[in-house]
């Protein structure tokens, strides 16, 4: 039998029966329990099983034929995954939803309530790990040989409540009764050095014997990956922190000293303890280091190992391996995979640095200079010493070029160092991320362009070719099949069969539809449908959504100011002809962000007051549903008439809420930022209600010096917006904002309300007339073909991987 072609392996439950025996066995063997038994928990842990089977074993055809092809391979590193929930999305990628619904019945259950069983892992906070999960669900639907790694953290992103104080933190420990979608992997355990000195190597300028202080283990599991409508299955491999054995002091436990006994072992393992760790302390700061070095040590271990499985010596890894670095969270790889070569094989120091810089490529995420990450010198030399000395070369070579190319530049060398001298010294993560690798990108046309003017301008300089543009996007699976499924069986109708889901420019297939009578009712009666279902509001009310993290860029507090304003209105003039909504908020806030905690508070506190208020509520409601996830946002985006994208604009670096909004037809309101731009461009000026300042005239206000209580004085409206927020009716939070927009205003609030307004208006007037706003709704999905993770993959796999795909035979 040949077992690398994945022969031998029986063909899985494909009938009723079968598929109905399958779930038995699992609820005999694995689960230990009997039919008259099974709690729905049961269930659920013998139907993921059942579903998991399927695609284990196209897992295992993959790995044969990703073995047999020895390709070159996507690793794509990355701190966040926010994977959603598994059982939803492997029924449909095992195509096995039909078979399960009748098996489970059967034991006595609905496979909705187990799906209410199914815990989404939280391991990321917004964006960036969203758009991971996409990525991997991409990759492996084109048939990319690739791997994604990353933490397992015990308590993922934390779940959110809101009271009358505002957001309050819960831990999350979403894997609490198991995950039955992982397998754990402890053979290929990997031993992380931390702290120590380092030792010079006899005879060699550049070698060095680093002894660390302490050692910790990473132990991986994976979660498997399905690609959609091919037999792809990749991984998902993350690291948990373990001690070693030798950390637990026997000793010390048999003398009653209990906790010291554990002490160390508990400092090991709080590295995969949580996401991002308050980084307010010290002690918090050196933990996200530790992590991200955690995570990049396991992981270039893992990809050494899995590139000598097949191949001999150095010369060739560069092109069997492109290593992706999502953000500059994992960029310590730069310097450990120069540090495996130089000192562990001994590959030469330029040798070494040719390869490193052929296997990376880098993606930043951000326009924000403050996330730009920094680390200071003295705690990166603490905790990674040599990591510290080789970052030290590599900067000196590189200082040597630029000063060749601009010979006396002295300004330019500092700008550019890759090591910040003042007001402290500390170690330029993004610079590091540039210098160390082939390409770099950024995620929408405005920020790639933005990126290469402003943040890394000199680097654009000094390496025109290195920077490219790759515009993000959203996975059509989880976020019209899955979230929208009485859209996408109208969409499948409309096009007469269903493989826009493989390829999704196959949208502007709707357009032709979009002045057909019965095709807008339909249409209509879906999102009015969807509404019912989200119930968080008059069906037939606009439904206005504003979902994405909390920060003061993306100016939630500007949509508050717009809800005050019609708040007011209502007031002033209640027998008016008053467009009713409903302003839905979801999102959540960094702990220790007062700013944008305030906001969410003084949220609460505004919808409460207008809930009360016979007068307005009527025609307006604020809603704010706790603990915006994947999970919630799959209930939400269906049901938006408008979308709120309306950040200052050149800080948003791209945006994908708008993408999986636009697609599931709410039209967009927003600014000219981020990928917002290419939307407009795609769905028609007249599909796009846009406002306010462009990127160059709001850094050209800035810099004018802007005044935001100019705009207060000269504009009513606002100035009552903000006075009621200054009289205390809405407590002390509504002083605090109103305080902060009037002093600073960082964002451009106040200088953008008036446009925002009456956008608004616009939007109203356009509302009134359903047949009008039903065919933008379907122009904004017919046009949104392009937002399509698989094209953004595409995109990485042309232009910066240069990967093909390994596609997997049928089982036959
Ligand atoms: C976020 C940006 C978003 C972007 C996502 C994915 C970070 C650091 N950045 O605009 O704010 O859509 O990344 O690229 O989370």
């Amino acid at each position: 039998m040949d077992l690398r072609q994945g022969i031998g392996l029986r063909k899985l439950g494909r009938t009723t029966d079968e598929f109905q025996q399958d779930l038995l066995s699992n609820l005999y063997y694995r689960r230990g329990t009997t039919v008259e038994s099974a709690s729905a928990r049961d269930a659920y842990e013998a139907l993921s099983q059942t579903v998991r089977d399927h695609l284990a074993e196209r897992r295992a055809r993959t790995a044969a034929a990703q073995f047999a092809s020895n390709p070159r391979w996507v690793y794509y590193l990355s701190a966040e995954y926010l994977l959603g929930a598994q059982l939803e999305q492997n029924l449909l990628y095992s195509s096995t939803g039909e078979l399960a619904a009748e098996a489970v019945k059967a034991l006595g259950f609905s496979l909705e309530d187990l799906e209410d069983l199914d815990v989404e892992p939280g391991l990321g906070n917004g964006g960036l790990g969203r758009l991971a999960a996409c990525l991997v669900d991409s990759l492996a639907t084109r048939d990319i040989p690739a791997v994604g790694y990353g933490i397992r953290y015990d308590l993922g992103i934390f779940r959110q409540i809101i009271t009358e104080h505002g957001q309050a933190e819960l831990p999350d420990d979403w894997a609490f009764q198991g995950n039955p979608w992982e397998f754990p992997a402890p053979d290929d355990r990997q031993a992380v050095g931390f702290y120590g000195h380092t030792e010079p190597v006899a005879g060699s300028e550049t070698r060095k014997t680093w002894v660390p202080g302490e050692i910790v283990l990473g132990e991986p599991s994976h979660m498997l990956v399905p690609g959609y409508g091919t037999e792809t299955v990749n991984i998902v491999r993350l690291w948990s922190a373990k001690a070693s054995e030798a950390s637990f002091d026997l000793s010390r436990f048999s003398a009653g000293q209990y906790a010291e006994a554990v002490q160390e072992a508990v400092r090991a393992e709080n590295i995969s303890k949580v996401l991002y760790p308050d980084d307010s302390t010290e002690l918090g700061r050196e933990l996200r280091l530790k992590q991200q070095y955690f995570l990049v040590s396991c992981s270039l271990r893992d990809i050494v190992r899995r590139f000598r499985l097949r191949n001999e010596g150095w010369d060739t890894f560069a092109d069997k391996t492109v290593i992706q670095l999502n953000d500059t969270h994992p960029t310590i790889a730069i310097p450990e995979l120069m540090r495996l070569l130089v000192d562990e094989y001994e590959v030469e120091w330029e040798k070494a640095w040719e390869i490193t810089r052929r296997t990376f490529a880098y993606t930043c995420h951000t326009l924000l200079p403050e996330a730009l990450e920094t680390w200071p010198v003295r705690m990166f030399e603490k905790l990674l010493p040599r990591h510290l000395e080789i970052v030290y070369l590599i900067n000196m070579l590189f200082l040597r070029e630029v000063e060749a190319r601009f010979p006396g530049d002295h300004d330019r060398l500092r700008r550019m160092s890759i090591i910040q001298e003042e007001p402290e010294r500390r170690v330029r993560m993004a610079h590091l991320a540039v210098v160390g690798t082939e390409a770099v990108n950024g995620v929408a046309e405005l920020h790639s362009k933005l990126l290469r003017e402003t943040v890394l301008d000199d680097f654009a300089a000094l390496w025109p070719a290195k920077f490219q543009n790759v515009t993000n996007g959203v996975s059509p699976r989880r976020f019209v099949k899955l979230a929208n499924p009485r859209l996408s069986d109208l969409i499948t109708e409309g096009l007469g069969d269903d493989g826009w889901l493989r390829d999704l420019e196959k949208l502007a297939g709707l357009e032709r539809l979009a002045d057909d009578a019965s095709f807008r009712e339909r249409w209509q009666a879906i999102k009015r449908a969807n509404k019912v279902d989200l119930a968080v509001g008059d069906p037939d009310s606009l439904t206005d959504v504003m979902i994405k993290r909390f920060h003061e860029y993306k100016r939630q507090q500007l949509k508050l100011l717009h809800v005050i304003t019609l708040y007011q209105r209502i007031r002033q003039n209640p027998a008016a002809d008053w467009v009713p909504r409903t302003v839905l908020f979801a999102g959540k806030a960094a702990p220790a962000y007062h700013a944008a905690k305030d906001i969410i508070q003084l949220i609460a506190t505004v919808a409460a007051r207008i809930e009360a208020d016979p007068v307005a509520s009527p025609y307006l409601k604020v809603v704010f549903p706790a603990n915006y996830n994947v999970t919630l946002a799959e209930r939400i985006v269906p049901a938006a008439d408008l979308s709120e994208q309306i950040s200052l604009a050149g800080k948003e670096a791209s945006g994908t809420g708008n993408m999986k909004l636009a697609l599931n037809g709410a039209v967009t309101i927003g600014t000219l930022d981020g990928a917002n731009i290419e939307i407009r461009a795609r769905v028609g000026e007249d599909n796009f209600f846009l406002f306010g300042m462009d990127a160059y005239e709001a850094a050209q206000a800035r810099m004018n010096g802007y005044h935001p209580r100019h705009f207060y004085e000269r504009d009513e409206e606002l100035r009552a917006a903000i006075d009621t927020l200054t009289s205390g009716v809405f407590g002390d939070v509504g002083r605090r904002v109103a305080g902060s927009l009037l002093d600073w205003d960082e964002y451009l609030t106040l200088a953008d309300f008036r446009s925002y307004l009456e956008c608004q208006e616009h939007v109203e007037k356009t509302w009134r007339d359903p047949g009008r706003w039903t065919r933008m709704s379907i122009l904004n999905t017919a046009h949104s073909g392009f937002f399509s993770s698989d094209r953004t993959v595409a995109d990485y796999a042309a232009r910066i991987w240069r990967v093909s795909p390994v596609p997997v035979a049928p089982l036959t």
